[in-house]
């Protein structure tokens, strides 16, 4: 069960692993679930312990996956629409380094074919109801992946700015988009997700002249959720916007 909007996740297998300690913000979703008053009784609570346990034990097999490969494991996240796969198509053509793509969807492989499309080995996961990615299914699609040929594995996860903020799906760094049109209050009303940020992009700002939308404030309130939090503006009409993106993931990898 999804502790943010209660929907019934399947697929969640047991693996053994020797425990880890969970991560500070894990340990503020687990706090969180005592205060969404919809799933407030013990069962239910305890149920949705279990399965966050799990997934952070999973999280961990995941980044020591990547770090087998030394590849460099990066979540995208951000409500629907605000231009994950379009990012991902525009750096297939710039990036210097080489990537793959785990694509999570409810329903059709749209994005992966998006991706293949441009030369970049992409694996759909269709979640079917679930509302994130988790652990197990990014797990799976790692297997599916050419890790010994590649520098980057992004996940794009589910187009949804609250649940996926949730779970860890074992990649190192988060980065969240946020758009123009979606209208400037997004950061303010959805702080979990923003508190995970590594890079907050603020994306189609080509469409600013025809948007009330203050982009000033919105970086401000970004940094009020996450103090000293990188942010770039970025369009796909400026390539010079993208090739930033690009050269703070070049400046990450180097840092690893
Ligand atoms: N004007 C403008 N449109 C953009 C920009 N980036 C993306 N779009 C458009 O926004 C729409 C949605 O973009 P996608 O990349 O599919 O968004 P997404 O985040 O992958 O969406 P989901 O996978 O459904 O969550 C497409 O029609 C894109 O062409 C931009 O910089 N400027
Ligand atoms: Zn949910
Ligand atoms: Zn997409
Ligand atoms: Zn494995």
């Amino acid at each position: 069960m999804c502790k943010d909007c209660g929907c019934s996740l399947t697929g969640h297998e047991h693996h053994e692993h020797h425990h880890e300690h969970h991560s500070h913000e894990h340990q503020k979703a687990h706090e969180h679930l005592h205060h969404n008053p919809q799933l407030n009784d013990a069962k239910t609570i305890s149920v949705i312990q279990k399965i966050l346990d799990k997934n952070d034990h999973e999280a961990a097999h995941n980044r020591a996956h990547l770090d087998a490969h030394n590849v460099l494991g990066i979540n995208l996240m951000s409500s629907p629409g605000s231009g994950k796969t379009t990012l991902l198509e525009k750096m297939a053509e710039m990036a210097p380094f080489k990537f793959g793509v785990i694509e999570g969807d409810l329903e059709t492989n749209r994005d992966a074919d998006r991706l293949r499309a441009k030369g970049v080995p992409a694996h759909q996961i269709t979640t079917g109801s679930a509302c994130h990615l988790d652990a197990f299914m990014v797990h799976k699609g790692l297997h599916e992946m050419p890790l010994d040929e590649l520098d980057v594995c992004f996940v794009e996860n589910v187009g949804n700015l609250v649940c996926p903020a949730s779970y860890d799906v074992g990649t190192h760094l988060n980065i969240v988009l946020v758009s123009v049109p979606e209208g400037s209050d997004k950061i303010e009303k959805y702080p979990v997700m923003f508190r995970q940020a590594d890079l907050v992009l603020i994306t189609k700002t080509d469409l600013l002249p025809y948007f009330d939308y203050d982009i000033e404030h919105e970086k401000a309130e970004a940094r009020k959720i996450k103090p000293g939090v990188d942010i770039l503006e970025v369009n796909i009409k400026e390539p010079e916007t993208i090739e930033r993106v690009i050269e703070w993931i070049e400046f990450k990898r180097k840092m690893r």
